[in-house]
C-alpha cells in the first residue's frame, strides 16, 4: 500500500469543521501529538475506516521508524469504550460520576450564559482557563483558546508545571532554548545524560547515542535513581537530589585548575570567565563530594573525561529542575560546554530544550491585543491554593489538555478546590478523567488524528503538519472548534474567531523575529508534512543574551536577586521527615495519559516505591510490602521495591497513576506547591516524606 495523503479536504473552518471525508483504507502520515520531545513521524494504517496499526515513519530523519510502546498501542485508547462521545452535565454531587447526556447546543448555551452572568456580577477574572500539553498541536493549545480567553478577559494561567525553572535558568546562560542539533549527536565521543530518564522519555536521543557509542562514544548517566537509563550507561553516577549544581561547579574547578579549558573560546564567546575561574575555587572536590555523595575520585575522573573529550554532549533532563533550586542548577550545568568550547564541534554542546529554533509568531497566534484590560495571572502550580484562598474568588474553571486532579502538586488542596459547590467547572477531554469527575459540564474531545494542527518539536528541529486521518469520534470536537462555538455563544465577532485553521497556521509560521523558521510556510508544509528549520551552528554568532555571548556571569540574574555567577544553593528545608521523595513519570504512561488504559497499566504492573535496603531494614520493610508514604500534605500507598538503585535517604516512585475516587496511589498528595527559584517552576521532587509498613 502506498502512503496516502489525507483524502479529505485539509480545510476545516468554523462552518466546515474538520469533518470532511477522510480515506477509509490505506496508510496515512501523522505526527505524535503527545508531550514528548521526540515528536515522531507516524504512519497510520486504516482498514474499513478504523486504525488497525500505528508504526513509525521510516522516512523521518530523526525518529527513523521507531516509536514507543505507548503509541504503538494508541489504537486501544482511541477505541476504548470509556472514551467520551457526547457532552454531559452533572446530575449528582461533584466527584460522584453522575452525568447525563446533553446536546452541544445545551452545553455551549449553559457555559456561555453562566459566564455572561459571572462577568456581569464579578468580572471576567472570576474565570480561569487551565490547560497544558495533552496534545501539542498549536491551534488547540496556544491558538484559538488563547484568542478566546484574551477576548473574554479571563484570569491568565502561568504555564509553569513542566520546564519553567530550567528554561529560565538555561536562558540566563544561553539566551533562550537553543542547543545542539540532536541529529549531530551521533558524532559525540562523550554523552552525559544528566537527570533525564531518556530510555523512557526521549528514546530517540538514546538511539542516536547508540550510533555514537558504536563509533566509540562513552555514555555517562547522572541520576538519583538507577532506572533503565542508568542501567544502559557505561558509567552510572548516583547523586543526592538537588545537588547537581555543586557537582557541575566542582567539575569546573578541576577543569580550570588542570588547564582543560579553551581560553580562546572563553575570551571570544563568553563573559565572566575570569570571575568564574576564581569563584569555582571554593568548590573543592572534598566539599562537593560531601554535598553530592559522589566520591572524590569520581569527581576527578568525570572532570578529566569531560574536560578532555571532544565532542562532548550533555542532555539535560527535567529531573534536576523540578527542585527548589532547579533554575540555578540548569543555569550552572549549561555553563559547562563553554569551558572547553564544545559549541564549536558538531555534536558537542548541550540540549535542555530546543524550542526557540521553531518559535512561532505567538502574537499573531494568540492575539494578546484582544485583551482589553490588565488581568491577574495565576501560577498553575498553585491551582489548589488559588481555588481555596484567592480573593476575589475564582468562580469558574475551563480545563482542557490537562488532568490537574492527578498532575498538580498539593493534590488534596486541588481536590478540595474542585469540590467547591460554587465553582462552575467545564472539562474538555477524551476521557472522564479524575478531573472531569468534578465538572459541571463535560465536553468530548477529538484525538489529534481527527484534527488539523501544526506541531513544533522542542527537541529536534522539525515542524509537522497533521491533517485529519480519522472521522471525529462520536460527537467529539477539536479544541479549536469548541472555542469557535464558545466565541459565537459569547457574541464575539472579531476576525480572530473567523480565521480558518489554515489561515492561523500561516499567521503563526510567519515570524519575522525567528530567522530559523523562514523556510517553513503553510503551503510548503502542506506538501511535505514535515520540514526542518533553517538551523545553523550557534558559533560563530551572537546569542540572545544581553551581551550576545554565553553569560557565565549574568547581570540580569543579579537584578532579579540571584547570584550573578553559577552557585550551589541547597534545597529549601521541607521539614524533618527522613526521606526526600522523587515521584517522576514512568515508561508506559505519558504523565497521567494512558493511566486509565488496561494495556498500559498491565505493562507497568503497579505503582512502586524504590528504597535503599539500608533504609528498609530498620523499618522492618521487605520487598513487595505495601507501604504508607506520608507527610503533612497527605499520604498515598505504594508497593515497596527494596534494592540498591537509590541512595539511602531517597525514595523514588514512577508514574502518575489514576486512582480516583480514593486517591490511594496519588503521589501528588505529597508534593509541595512551593515555587522554584526561577520562572515560577514546580518543585515536585523537593518534598520530604516518611514511610511505614501498612
Ligand atoms: N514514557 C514517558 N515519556 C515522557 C513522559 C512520561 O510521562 N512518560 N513525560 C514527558 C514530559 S511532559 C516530560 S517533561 C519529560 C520528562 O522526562 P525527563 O526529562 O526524563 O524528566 P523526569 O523523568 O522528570 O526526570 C528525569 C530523571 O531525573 C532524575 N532526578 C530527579 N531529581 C534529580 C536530581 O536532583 N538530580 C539528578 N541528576 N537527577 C534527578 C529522576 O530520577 C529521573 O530519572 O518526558 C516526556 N516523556
Ligand atoms: N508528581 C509529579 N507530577 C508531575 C510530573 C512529575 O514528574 N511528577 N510532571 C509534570 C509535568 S513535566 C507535566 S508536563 C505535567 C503534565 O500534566 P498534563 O498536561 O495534565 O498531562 P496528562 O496527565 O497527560 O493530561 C493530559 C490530558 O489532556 C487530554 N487531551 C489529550 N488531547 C487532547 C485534546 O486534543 N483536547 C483536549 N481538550 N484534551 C486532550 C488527555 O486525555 C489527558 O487527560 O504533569 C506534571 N506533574
Ligand atoms: S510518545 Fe514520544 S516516543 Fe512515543 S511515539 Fe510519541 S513522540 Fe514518539
Ligand atoms: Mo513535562
Amino acid at each position: 500500500m502506498k502512503v496516502t495523503q489525507s483524502a479529505g479536504p485539509a480545510t476545516s473552518s468554523a462552518s466546515a469543521a474538520s469533518t470532511g471525508p477522510v480515506g477509509s483504507e490505506g496508510i496515512f502520515p501523522a505526527v505524535c501529538s503527545l508531550d514528548c520531545p521526540d515528536q515522531c513521524g507516524l504512519l497510520i494504517h486504516k482498514k474499513d475506516g478504523k486504525i488497525v496499526r500505528i508504526e513509525g515513519d521510516p522516512a523521518h530523519p530523526v525518529t527513523q521508524g521507531a516509536i514507543c510502546n505507548k503509541v504503538r498501542h494508541f489504537g486501544e485508547r482511541l477505541y476504548d469504550p470509556k472514551r467520551l462521545q457526547y457532552p454531559m452535565k452533572r446530575v449528582g454531587p461533584k466527584g460522584h460520576n453522575q452525568f447525563e447526556r446533553i446536546s452541544w447546543e445545551e452545553a455551549i448555551q449553559t457555559i456561555t450564559s453562566r459566564w455572561k452572568e459571572l462577568i456581569a456580577a464579578e468580572g471576567a477574572e472570576a474565570i480561569l482557563p487551565y490547560s497544558f500539553y495533552g496534545n501539542m498541536g498549536y491551534l488547540g493549545t496556544e491558538g484559538m483558546d488563547r484568542r478566546f480567553f484574551n477576548r473574554l478577559g479571563a484570569s491568565r494561567l502561568e504555564y509553569t508545571i513542566c520546564s519553567a525553572a530550567g528554561s529560565v535558568g538555561y536562558g540566563y546562560t544561553m539566551g533562550g532554548s537553543f542547543g545542539t542539533d540532536p541529529e549531530d549527536t551521533i558524532h559525540a565521543k562523550l554523552i552525559v545524560m544528566w537527570g533525564i530518564n531518556a530510555v523512557s522519555t526521549n528514546m530517540h536521543q538514546v538511539m542516536l547515542a547508540e550510533q555514537a557509542r558504536k563509533q566509540g562514544a562513552k555514555i555517562v548517566v547522572i541520576d538519583v535513581h538507577k532506572n533503565q537509563t542508568g542501567r544502559w550507561a557505561d558509567w552510572f553516577i548516583p547523586i543526592q537530589p538537588g545537588t547537581d549544581a555543586a557537582l557541575a561547579l566542582g567539575l569546573m574547578n578541576i577543569m580550570f585548575a588542570e588547564q582543560m579549558v579553551n581560553e580562546d573560546f572563553l575570551r571570544q564567546y563568553t563573559i565572566g570567565h575570569e570571575e568564574l575561574r576564581e569563584h569555582v575555587k571554593q568548590y573543592v572536590p572534598e566539599v562537593v563530594s560531601s554535598i553530592t555523595g559522589v566520591p572524590v575520585e569520581d569527581i576527578y575522573s568525570l572532570a578529566r573525561l569531560y574536560g578532555q573529550t571532544t565532542p562532548a554532549f550533555i542532555r539535560i533532563g527535567n529531573g534536576p529542575q523540578h527542585h527548589d533550586n532547579g533554575g540555578m542548577c540548569i543555569r550552572t550545568i549549561a555553563c559547562l560546554p563553554a569551558l572547553t568550547g564544545q559549541w564549536l564541534h558538531k555534536g558537542g554542546g548541550t540540549i535542555k530544550g530546543n524550542g526557540a529554533y521553531l518559535d512561532p509568531n505567538s502574537t499573531a497566534l494568540q492575539q494578546p491585543k484582544l485583551r482589553k484590560h490588565k488581568t491577574r495571572s495565576i501560577n498553575m502550580n498553585r491551582i489548589g491554593s488559588a481555588l481555596l484562598e484567592l480573593e476575589p474568588k475564582l468562580r469558574s474553571l475551563y480545563i482542557y489538555n490537562s488532568n490537574p486532579a492527578i498532575v498538580a502538586p498539593e493534590a488534596n488542596k486541588v481536590r478540595q478546590g474542585l469540590q467547591r459547590e460554587d465553582l462552575f467547572t467545564v472539562v474538555h477531554d477524551l476521557f472522564l478523567t479524575e478531573t472531569a469527575l468534578y465538572a459541571d459540564i463535560v465536553l468530548p474531545a477529538t484525538s489529534s488524528f481527527e484534527n488539523t494542527d501544526f506541531y513544533l518539536s522542542y527537541w529536534h528541529h522539525y515542524a509537522h503538519l497533521q491533517q485529519p486521518v480519522l472521522e471525529p469520534y462520536g460527537e467529539s470536537k477539536a479544541n479549536v472548534d469548541v472555542f469557535r462555538l464558545l466565541a459565537r455563544g459569547m457574541g464575539f465577532d472579531e476576525q480572530a474567531f473567523q480565521d480558518t485553521d489554515e489561515q492561523i497556521i500561516e499567521q503563526a509560521l510567519d515570524n519575522p523575529r525567528n530567522p530559523y523558521l523562514s523556510n517553513i510556510t503553510y503551503e510548503a508544509l502542506a506538501k511535505q508534512l514535515y520540514m526542518k528549520a533553517a538551523v545553523k551552528p550557534l558559533f560563530p554568532g551572537k546569542l540572545n543574551t544581553p551581551s550576545g555571548k554565553i553569560e557565565l556571569v549574568s547581570k540580569a540574574m543579579e537584578r532579579r536577586g540571584h547570584p550573578a555567577l553559577p552557585t550551589y544553593i541547597p534545597l529549601v528545608h521541607d521539614g524533618d521527615l527522613p526521606f526526600l521523595f522523587i515521584p517522576g513519570p514512568n515508561h508506559n504512561f505519558l504523565n497521567s495519559t494512558f493511566s486509565n488504559n488496561e494495556k498500559h497499566i498491565k505493562l507497568e504492573k503497579k505503582p512502586k516505591l524504590h528504597m535503599n535496603a539500608a533504609d528498609a531494614l530498620p523499618l522492618g520493610i521487605c520487598h513487595g510490602d505495601l507501604v504508607r508514604v506520608s507527610n503533612h500534605r497527605g499520604e498515598c500507598r505504594l508497593t515497596i521495591s527494596v534494592g540498591e538503585d537509590v541512595l539511602a535517604g531517597v525514595v523514588v516512585s514512577q508514574g502518575l497513576w489514576a486512582d480516583a475516587p480514593n486517591g490511594k496511589a496519588l503521589v501528588n498528595a505529597l508534593t509541595p506547591d512551593r515555587l522554584a527559584d526561577m520562572g515560577g517552576g514546580a518543585t515536585f521532587f523537593s518534598g520530604r516524606v516518611q514511610v511505614e509498613k501498612c
